[in-house]
């Protein structure tokens, strides 16, 4: 869609089918957030926490069904299903849209609904793309007010005549004349559906108020329509975070990381090195869309205004700018509080305050074994606020990118890290991830492993093979010696007692240097089957009190392992049919072949 008739049309047409009681255009401004929140605040959907320590923030807990992203629910919903492929579920768009048009038929009636005009990246930024949702969630709104660009100056390049992608999203809780609501409306799981029209650039999203769900900018529209748009336009629309390091000489780098929901964007992203003199600063932690420049290079951008980070987990140790950042005007959502408007989850590193009330709203009791907070709790905060915010996270052409690293949970055969031999030996590296499932999604697979090509399965809004050869046709619009360098690494390889090997966190600041020194030619490296791999006595340990034997085991490649991954690689690729390109089957005989060579 395109311009403002076309807006004033759309939201017409939607407002006579869900029949609200009330349009509202969001402005984006302070006042209005703060009036919607006194709002929620009002009908006890939202609780305020203690002004002193949090000032500006809420706490709001969802329905006990609806905590986490749906991919059972999600579909691809092209005119051809093998447009949609392997990894995405499909239905007929005029089956579906027909569908959903009951679905949303009088779905707001007795709501509000809400326009969101937003841009995705800088609103200066040639690369930003925009959005319209509409939604009948207030809570909706004010997260969109963090997590995106969103408001009057959005509608204003709209209304200049740009394009824009329309995001239909209801919560699909009607209210009945003199019906009572509840805290948390949504609809059952049967009745979800977060829907994707690839031809029309669309996005209708019913029944869940939740995260990816619901806040149409992030996972639907900067992933997977993005993706789409990607693809067609010869660009990168990727799950990834992107830091910026700066090495005790002043020199600079840009890192992206591909790594699967729950598995450490955030963390990395905000890292405080353990390691002399070095230094990373935040540009994204979610998302990157990565163009190619005249250069040649690769340069990204974060299509996001603020950071949807898993709260359990999160303290002063393990992610000190992530606690800075959240102390004010941040949105909490499924931990757990108290009636001082105190504030808890699982690894906050400090004592649960007195008298919490966990996430589902009941009392709770520590002895209980219970989670006071969901595994997947959250918060939503500015990305500005981020005291390791870079200087110029909003660059309207984006920071130009040195390594990009890929990886996920595996408790076993993936070395700490290693670096591919090449760009197209580096997709592969990308197609082949692995990583055991987390609460960010709802599953009955949590825990176990599954192939997560570049963080991307749940995410891509087309044929995983057209995808990877999207990724391969790199060398094509630029070439080997300007694009990023690619590393495989791992920071959840486990002991036999399942406790992690690797300290995580700030010293993983240890591997970026060695990463870097690669980058510049000066780090020795092993050559192995699998890529090249630091020796021990390669990496900067200095000052850390780890048990040498296991940090060597993590360093080391088990052919006997490693073989019976790529059994259940080619598994994997088999998987996904005929459009998975060659290069990669090729990769993998390689791959193959070198194991088995003495
Ligand atoms: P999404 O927002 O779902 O995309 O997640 P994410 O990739 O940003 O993951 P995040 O950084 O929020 O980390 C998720 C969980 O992994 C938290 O519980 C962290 O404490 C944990 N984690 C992050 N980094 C490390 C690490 O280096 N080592 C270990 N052992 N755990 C980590
Ligand atoms: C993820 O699951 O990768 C997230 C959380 O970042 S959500 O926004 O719910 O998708
Ligand atoms: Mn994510």
């Amino acid at each position: 869609m395109k311009g403002k008739q076309m807006l004033l049309d759309w939201v017409e047409e939607i407002r006579a089918l869900t029949t609200p009681d009330e349009v509202h255009w969001f402005s984006g401004s302070q006042e209005e957030i703060k009036s919607l929140t006194d709002m929620m605040v009002e009908k006890g959907i939202a609780e305020r926490l203690n002004e002193e320590l949090y000032p500006g923030c809420t706490h709001f807990r969802s329905d006990a069904s609806d905590v986490a992203r749906v991919e059972d629910r999600t579909f691809i919903s092209s005119k051809l299903e093998e447009d949609s492929g392997p990894t995405n579920n499909w239905e007929d768009p005029v089956e579906l849209k027909k569908t959903l048009t009951g679905l949303f038929t009088g779905s707001m009636k007795g709501r509000t609904l809400y326009v969101i005009p937003f841009s995705m990246g800088p609103i200066d930024s040639p690369y930003s793309k925009l959005g319209v949702e509409i939604t009948d969630s207030p809570y909706v709104v004010i997260n969109m007010a963090i997590m995106t660009r969103a408001g009057d100056a959005a509608l204003a390049r709209i209304e200049a005549g740009e394009e824009f992608v329309p995001c239909l999203h209801s919560v699909g809780a009607p209210l009945e004349e003199g019906q009572e609501d509840v805290a948390w409306p949504c609809a059952p799981m049967d009745k979800k559906y977060i829907a994707h029209f690839p031809e029309d650039r669309a996005i209708w999203s019913f029944g869940s108020g939740y995260g990816g769900n619901a806040l149409l900018g992030k996972k639907c529209f900067a992933l997977r329509i993005a993706s789409i748009q990607a693809r067609d336009e010869g660009w990168l629309a990727e799950h990834m975070l992107i830091l910026k390091l700066t090495s005790p000489e002043g020199k600079v780098y840009h890192v992206t990381g591909a790594f699967p929901s729950a598995c450490g964007k955030t963390n990395l992203a905000m890292l405080v090195p353990t390691i002399e003199g070095w230094k990373v600063e935040t540009v994204g932690d979610d998302i990157a869309w990565m163009h190619y420049g005249e250069d040649g290079r690769l340069y990204a951008i974060n299509p996001e205004a603020g950071f949807f980070g898993v709260a359990p987990g999160t303290s002063e140790k393990s992610n000190p700018s992530a606690m800075a950042t959240i102390q004010k005007n941040t949105i909490f959502t499924n931990n757990a509080t108290n009636a001082k408007g105190e504030l808890w989850w699982e690894g906050m590193g400090v004592e649960a305050p007195e008298n919490l009330v966990d996430w589902k709203g009941q009392p709770w009791d520590p002895e209980s074994g219970e989670k006071a907070a969901h595994p997947n709790a959250r918060f939503t905060t500015p990305a500005s606020q981020c005291p390791t915010i870079a200087p110029d996270w909003e660059a309207p052409m984006g920071v130009p990118i040195d390594a990009i690293l890929v990886g996920g949970r595996r408790a076993t055969t993936i070395p700490l890290v290693h670096e591919s031999f090449n760009w197209q030996h580096g997709v592969f590296m990308g197609s082949i991830m692995g990583s055991e499932v987390t609460a960010a999604v709802i599953s009955d697979k949590i825990g176990q492993v599954r192939r997560d090509p570049f963080a991307m399965l749940p995410f891509i809004g087309y044929h995983v093979g057209d995808y990877l050869k999207n990724w391969l046709s790199a060398t094509e619009k630029s070439s080997e010696d300007k694009l990023p360098r690619i590393f495989y690494v791992n920071w959840f390889r486990k002991n036999d007692e399942g406790k992690f090997i690797w300290p995580g966190f700030g010293d993983n600041s240890r591997v970026l240097k060695w990463i870097t020194e690669r980058i510049d030619g000066t780090a020795p490296a092993r050559k192995t089957p699998i890529g090249y791999v630091p020796a021990f006595e390669d990496l900067d340990l200095t000052g850390l009190d780890v048990d040498e034997e296991e940090i060597r085991d993590i360093l080391t490649i088990d052919r006997d392992e490693w073989l019976e991954e790529a059994r259940s690689i080619r598994e994997h690729f088999d998987g996904y049919g005929e459009k998975m390109p060659r290069e990669l089957y090729d990769e993998l005989d390689a791959l193959e072949e070198r194991l088995s060579e003495d």
